[in-house]
């Protein structure tokens, strides 16, 4: 691959020359010598029986000719490409509402007292959520009444917490949260989410062979599953966290390769799930483990993220992302990486052949998620006994420091961010003096000095230039006035490329946008987390409607979605999430659905009818900001603004 095409990012294109002259393959050589399937990225491969895999050709009078194309039972491209894009948001929504459901787990055993490194660090957090599930947060004593027990609510909380993934209710309890008009459009179309499992089961099960063979009701079941994702799995996970973790709130940190330091233990943690990153933060960030460095000849510990796990340990304590998702062999290719920790989700099985080249550790901690190359190591991280694992996987990387060989090439760049944004400081910078208002925000969209709200969240691709498509795209909605929100490895590319600091609104954006920045001191792209996060986005969205003076609804509101150079199935569950919630969702790269143009149709419009949000796609991110501000400024014209 030639590093100039294959990313925009300085130090990354350093460390693929690098890992070109010392002969290590990276994701972006394999991107240049494998292709991907033909059929399979028009969406039209069903390989869901052993008849199969039945590959569509094109019809005969071409794709917009007569379609008489079916596979051997008889499915037909709309029916094969929907159960394809249907099972894509099955998986996606299963990764983070098993996330989700694993800190729910560890916050039962929290609240049960036998999680003893987990507490209610957030009390606050957990008396706002409560009521959600039927918590009271006040008790009546002789006519009185009374603030409830802290360590009760947590108890009633998690043992409620925990049914949403299997109770047998039918409805799920955050739902309720969500504006009421968009409530009702739900009821009607019968797509109101009973419990997680059970919409990600009943996808499974109408993907088969021989079941639901109707587009539009295996949509339906789609929608229900990426809604229990978005306002279930994925929102009682971040409110989870932040309930034992601490909600977030602005701070300044570095970000990129050049986090690492020669003269230091560099730890990295890449993955998802803050129940152990923030163990690990804890014990790397103590005396008798700094001094075990010391003892070995580093300077310090040096922590450092990739990935999720690099949003979640920056929102809360400011430790430094050292890359996206396609900058992780490279943090290896350093040579100066003592231990890489992973747990779930996003993890090259690469990172264990580039690994073999150097000194670094390679180790695996949850069960779910191994690697069968042997030189990795697997430390099963248990709830129970969080700072026991921490303290094993932080002395390994410790006593590896020795182990680095001559050859460290730790790039220069780092920059300078601002993150830690969620929906609490926005309102803190952008709301007004009432309490739970997003006011500020809401005015200066009706003034006109913000044009909109973008939320720009997700992965890197390597069959797309790193990093480039999320920076054009975020600078052109700048240069209109439009606010961004940022999630996921967007969130780290923005803060890679210098778009999170209050400063670069002045550089970057239009003049309404850099005035409402530069009076409020904020960067004009803010970031709210991880990509279990987005359900921040959907609950900011839902303060602005209630805020006033935008419409009744989120489908109102001038705000658009977008994911640029989305990869992951998570991808999926989110965009169609966002659509479901009415928000106008485009993505970049491509979309496997080119194969079935009526079943594309449907997303792309008639949808748009059922839940006020659509699909969309566009690779140029120039265009595809202008789609965004094209769909903000029809939304400004029906509410007259
Ligand atoms: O959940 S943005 S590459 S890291 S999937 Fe993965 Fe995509 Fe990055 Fe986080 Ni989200």
């Amino acid at each position: 691959a030639d590093p100039m095409e294959a990313t925009m990012e300085p130090a990354t294109q350093d460390m693929l020359r690098r890992a070109q002259k010392l002969g290590i393959d990276t994701v972006f050589d394999r991107a240049v010598t494998m292709k991907p399937c033909a059929i399979g990225m028009q969406g039209i491969c069903c390989k869901n029986c052993a008849m199969g895999p039945c590959r569509l050709p094109l019809p005969k009078g071409g794709i917009d000719g007569e379609d008489t194309r079916k596979g051997l039972c008889g499915a037909t491209a709309n029916t094969i490409c929907a159960r394809n894009f249907v099972r894509m948001i099955a998986g996606g929504a299963a990764a983070h509402s098993d996330h989700g459901r694993g800190v729910a787990e560890t916050f039962l055993s929290a609240a049960r007292k036998s999680a003893k490194d987990y507490s209610v660090k957030d009390p606050a957090r957990l008396i706002q959520i409560a009521p959600y599930f039927g918590v009271a947060t006040t008790v009546e004593e002789d006519g009185v009444t009374k603030d409830r027990d802290i360590d009760e609510i947590a108890l009633a909380v998690a043992e409620k917490a925990v049914r949403e993934w299997g109770k047998p209710e039918l409805t799920a309890s955050y739902i309720k949260r969500a504006p009421k008009p968009l409530q009702e459009k739900w009821e009607k179309e019968g797509v109101v989410p009973r419990n997680v499992d059970r919409e990600i089961v009943e996808c499974m099960h109408r993907t088969l062979m021989g079941v639901d063979q109707d587009y539009k009701n295996l949509m339906k079941q789609g929608v229900r599953a990426s809604l229990a994702d978005g306002w279930c799995g994925s929102m009682i996970g971040t409110d989870l966290q932040d309930v034992m973790f601490g909600s977030p709130s602005p701070l300044q940190a570095e970000a990129n390769l050049g986090v690492m330091k020669e003269d230091h233990v560099n730890l990295i943690v890449h993955g998802h799930e803050p129940l152990l990153s923030e163990i690990i933060i804890a014990v790397a960030q103590s005396q008798e483990m700094v001094d075990y460095a010391k003892s070995k000849g580093a300077k310090g510990i040096q922590l450092a993220g990739i990935c999720c796990t690099a949003n979640e340990m920056l929102q809360r304590h400011g430790v430094p992302p050292a890359g996206n998702f396609l900058q992780q062999e490279f943090a290896i290719i350093t040579g100066a990486c003592d231990a890489m920790v992973v747990d779930v989700q996003c993890i090259m099985q690469n990172l264990a052949n580039v690994a073999k080249c150097f000194h670094t550790k390679l180790i695996t901690t949850h069960p779910i998620a191994k690697i069968e190359q042997d030189n990795v190591i697997h430390i099963e991280f248990d709830e129970h006994y969080a700072m026991e694992d921490a303290k094993r996987i932080v002395k390994i990387a410790i006593d590896n420091f020795e182990n680095r060989g001559a050859d460290v090439m730790i790039p220069k760049q780092r920059s300078i961010q601002v993150a830690g944004f969620g929906v609490e400081s926005i309102q803190y910078h952008l709301g007004g003096s009432f309490r739970g208002s997003y006011y500020t925000l809401n005015d200066n969209i009706i003034n006109g000095r913000i044009r909109g709200v973008a939320g720009v969240v997700g992965c890197n691709n390597a069959r797309t230039k790193h990093n480039e498509e999320h920076i054009v795209l975020i600078k052109e909605l700048l240069k209109n006035d439009v606010l961004v929100l940022v999630t996921g490895c967007s969130a780290i590319a923005a803060g890679v490329h210098g778009l999170l600091t209050p400063e670069s609104a002045a550089v970057y954006c239009g003049p309404g946008l850099a005035e409402v920045c530069e009076t409020v001191g904020i960067p004009p792209v803010l970031h709210l987390g991880s990509c279990v996060d987005n359900s921040r986005i959907l609950l900011a969205a839902t303060e602005m409607v209630k805020a006033g003076g935008l419409g009744d609804d989120i489908c109102d509101l001038p705000a658009a979605g977008s994911a640029p150079e989305w990869m992951s199935e998570k991808a999926i569950a989110i965009g169609q999430y966002f659509v479901a919630s009415g928000v106008y969702t485009v993505f970049g790269y491509h979309m496997p659905l080119e194969g079935a143009p009526v079943f594309k149709d449907y997303l792309y419009k008639e949808m748009e009818e059922i839940y006020g949000g659509k699909w969309d796609c566009e690779p140029d991110p120039i265009k595809h900001a202008h789609k965004m501000i094209a769909h903000i400024d029809k939304k400004r014209k029906e509410l007259g603004i």
